[in-house]
């Protein structure tokens, strides 16, 4: 890789991070190429790099600044004591670290952990989940397979990542507690080049763009005039609805957004009010 004045994003390079990172790179508008065993790539658009490498090592290329900026899920980062910025959350990678034990009811309270084995790969995060809920428990450090520990005898819990919760319930094993929700995160150098600033401000810009364009619905529909005002506090969108007369002077068409976990609940209030021909729309992009 050549030393230039690029800015250098790393992402893992394969694995659960990797399909999230590269989706949201191109819906930032990089244009890229990928191949399989690339180390790197050069952005044919902006003046950006991205460097594939292992999630574990993302913190670390980040705080010496041999990449600028790193997605990494949360989990990672809290183990690492990686010394970067913490720029904003990515809404991908979600999964949770958990405590978990073997279904025999044996074990039924945290506080039952105390003079037990817990095998993780997480020690440093484990620790400080212990010493938080006053536990004094052994640590087993595993490196992959947690979840067979406890079957081997070699540990009595293990504090693991959960998503689907389908490898605990394959091996028998229940979740006693959750230490952390993770997700992917972005982190910067904490010393980026000035120069770079700008760039790096255009990115977070898209990258909010992005995520506001999945959380939001385009939503538009006619109603009653002399029903308007009412239907307009249901949909206040960013600054404010649009509203356009129709060939039918009594109606009038309103068009807006609405955030999609509120969408179903504000649709049959439009419906209750005497709104009509609802149509919602995905949308691309939503700069604020
Ligand atoms: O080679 P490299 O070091 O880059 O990759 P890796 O093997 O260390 O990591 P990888 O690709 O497995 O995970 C990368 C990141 O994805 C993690 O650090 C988390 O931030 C995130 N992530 C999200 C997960 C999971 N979900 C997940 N379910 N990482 C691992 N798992 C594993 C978990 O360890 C357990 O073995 O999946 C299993 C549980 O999954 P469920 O669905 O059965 O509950
Ligand atoms: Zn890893």
């Amino acid at each position: 890789m050549e030393l230039n004045g690029n800015l250098k994003i790393a992402v893992q390079r394969s694995g659960r991070l990797s399909e999230g990172s590269l989706e949201l790179l191109r819906n930032m508008g990089l244009e890229f190429e990928t191949y399989q065993n690339r180390l790197f790539a050069r952005c044919r658009n902006l003046p950006v790099d991205i460097l594939f490498i292992r999630d574990d090592d993302i913190p670390e290329y980040v705080q010496d600044g041999v990449a600028d900026l790193g997605m990494v899920g949360r989990n990672v980062l809290s183990e690492c004591s990686g010394n970067v910025d913490v720029l904003c959350q990515l809404g991908y990678a979600f999964c949770s670290l958990c405590i978990a034990v073997p279904n025999t009811e044996e074990i039924t309270e945290v506080s039952q952990l105390n003079g037990k084995r817990i095998a993780t790969s997480y020690p440093n995060v484990l620790r400080k989940y212990l010493v938080d809920n006053n536990i004094s428990a052994d640590t087993v450090l595993l490196k992959g397979s947690v979840e067979i520990a406890p079957a081997l005898n070699i540990a009595d819990a293990i504090c693991d990542l959960v998503s689907t919760g389908s490898t605990l319930r394959t091996n028998n094993l229940a979740v006693l507690d959750t230490v952390m929700k993770s997700q992917a995160m972005l982190i910067g150098n904490r010393n980026i080049d000035p120069e770079k600033l700008p760039l790096l401000e255009a990115l977070l810009l898209r990258i909010q763009g992005v995520q506001d364009a999945q959380t939001m619905k385009y939503i538009m529909f006619n109603v009653e005039k002399d029903r308007l005002e009412e239907t307009l506090s249901l949909v206040p969108g960013c600054d404010s609805p649009t509203v356009i007369p129709l060939a039918d002077s009594s109606m009038a068409a309103v068009h807006s957004m609405v955030e999609e976990e509120k969408f179903w609940d504000t649709v049959e209030k439009i419906k209750s009010v005497g709104g009509s021909a609802i149509i919602v729309s995905p949308i691309e992009k939503f700069i604020r």
